[in-house]
């Protein structure tokens, strides 16, 4: 256990192993031109960066071989993708440092990983949460990174800051730490968890496909063979088992979900289930998602699109996890950040280059200050005003629907909670 001095020393090395020997493994990875500081190193940057992703260029074995020579197990730099090891040890190691950051696990994964958590709290019981999620997607590098890049930002910036200081933030970093170890060491494109179809000889279900709510809803995820698979029943995966008994046990301290995914750039709320308008909250969560994108265009010049799942994506998305938790007890705001992520030719880019994964943190870390405000305070002031202050509403507005009339919060419950 530490002081506040030696708490920040740890995370100013953590802040500036970019130049400094926190890691040796840096001296192998791509740099930045002038090492040291983060604000600057964003600013050399070009304006449109995530147009200019380049591939990882890295092979499993180039990479496990890269994990041998890497030294320090303890502090994580930002300059390469870790390991489960190296996040598990900076994970640890941060508890270890800091008397209000704890290391805990909330379940254990097909393959026998542990799901790892951090929680930032100064103790006080009933504080309300924020709770990050990343990495449900093995192949979305910048997730995980981006998670851990919050929490020691959080870490930092809760000394400075007195609202930061009364909330919970919960985060799991890697949520689906089967499927990030394979893309990482087999196929980078993978997606699903590692669990085996014993009639298909097919592997893997799409754990955002497989939460309690309208699951198993069109035969686009019924195949086991397909990259959209639920799974064999909704809640079959113990990943998403974790997340719901967290949730279950937390349920109501929980202001705030936010799920973190690349590589699209948008933030998106519920609903992606078919049929329904808007929820109830839409004016809250289309506040929160425009301060977001607000804070990170200030910060980057990054255009985020702003919508729901469905609006976004332009297609259904049913059993996917923020869905499951705008209908749970808890968090009545849920969100999906998608960090960007392209090839030059406009392509999709799941593991942007390494001189990136700061860059991009920044970015997520700016939208999720306005999430951890808003836990504080529940209220969303639109930074351009154009949405009125407002309380997020308990009871709902009916809407009506063109497809399937009237929903209510009652029955959206007895839908999907009965
Ligand atoms: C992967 O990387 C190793 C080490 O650089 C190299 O020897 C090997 O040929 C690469 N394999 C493929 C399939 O690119
Ligand atoms: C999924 O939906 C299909 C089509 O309605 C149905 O035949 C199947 O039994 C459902 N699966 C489960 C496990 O409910
Ligand atoms: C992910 O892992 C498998 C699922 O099928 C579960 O049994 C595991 O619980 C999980 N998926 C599958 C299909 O095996």
């Amino acid at each position: 256990m530490m002081d506040t001095n030696t708490a920040l020393g740890i995370a100013a090395c953590v802040l500036i192993s970019i130049a400094t020997a926190c890691s040796d493994d840096h001296k192998n990875t791509q740099r930045l031109s002038n090492g040291g500081d983060l604000q600057s190193n964003s600013k050399t940057l070009p304006m449109h960066y995530y147009e200019e992703f380049d591939p990882v260029n890295q092979n499993g074995s180039e990479l496990l071989s890269r994990r041998k020579r890497s030294g320090l197990y303890g502090f994580y730099d930002f300059q390469h993708y870790p390991f489960y090891e190296e996040i598990e040890a900076y994970l640890k190691n941060l508890a270890h440092l800091n008397n209000d950051v704890e290391f805990f696990t909330i379940g254990k994964s097909y393959e026998g990983r542990d799901i790892m958590a951090i929680k930032i709290s100064n103790g006080a019981s009933g504080n309300p949460i924020l709770f990050i999620d990343g990495g449900i997607h093995g192949r979305e590098w910048v997730s995980p990174t981006s998670a851990l890049y919050a929490i020691q930002q959080f870490i930092v910036d809760r000394m400075k800051y007195r609202w930061l200081y009364n909330i919970d933030i919960v985060v799991v970093p890697l949520l689906n730490p089967d499927g990030y170890e394979y893309s990482r060491t087999h196929d980078r494109m993978w997606r699903k968890n590692r669990s085996w179809n014993r009639y298909t000889g097919c592997m893997g279900v799409h754990l955002n496909r497989n939460f309690d709510i309208d699951w198993n809803h069109s035969s686009q995820v019924r195949d086991p063979c397909k990259e959209t698979y639920a799974g064999p029943a909704a809640f079959s995966e113990p990943e998403t088992q974790a997340l719901r008994d967290y949730f279950n046990a937390h349920g109501s301290r929980i202001k705030v979900h936010v799920t973190i995914h690349s590589p699209i750039t948008a933030i998106m709320y519920p609903w992606g289930i078919a049929g329904y308008r808007l929820p109830w909250n839409q004016n809250i969560l289309e506040c929160l998602a425009g301060n977001a994108a607000s804070a990170v265009k200030s910060k980057s010049k990054s255009d985020y699109r702003v919508g729901s799942v469905r609006e976004i994506l332009k297609k259904i998305s049913a059993g996917s996890s923020i869905d499951w938790t705008m209908i749970h007890e808890g968090a009545k705001t849920s969100f999906a950040l998608e960090l960007p992520g392209k090839y030059p030719n406009g392509e999709y880019n799941f593991q942007p280059a390494e001189r990136y994964i700061v860059y991009i943190g920044e970015q997520a870390y700016a939208m999720l200050k306005v999430f951890a405000k808003f836990t504080q305070t529940e209220e969303c002031h639109n930074t351009k005003n154009h949405y009125p202050k407002q309380k997020p509403r308990v009871n709902p507005i009916i809407h009506k629907t063109q497809n399937t009339g009237d929903i209510t919060w009652d029955w959206l419950k007895m839908k999907f909670q009965g």
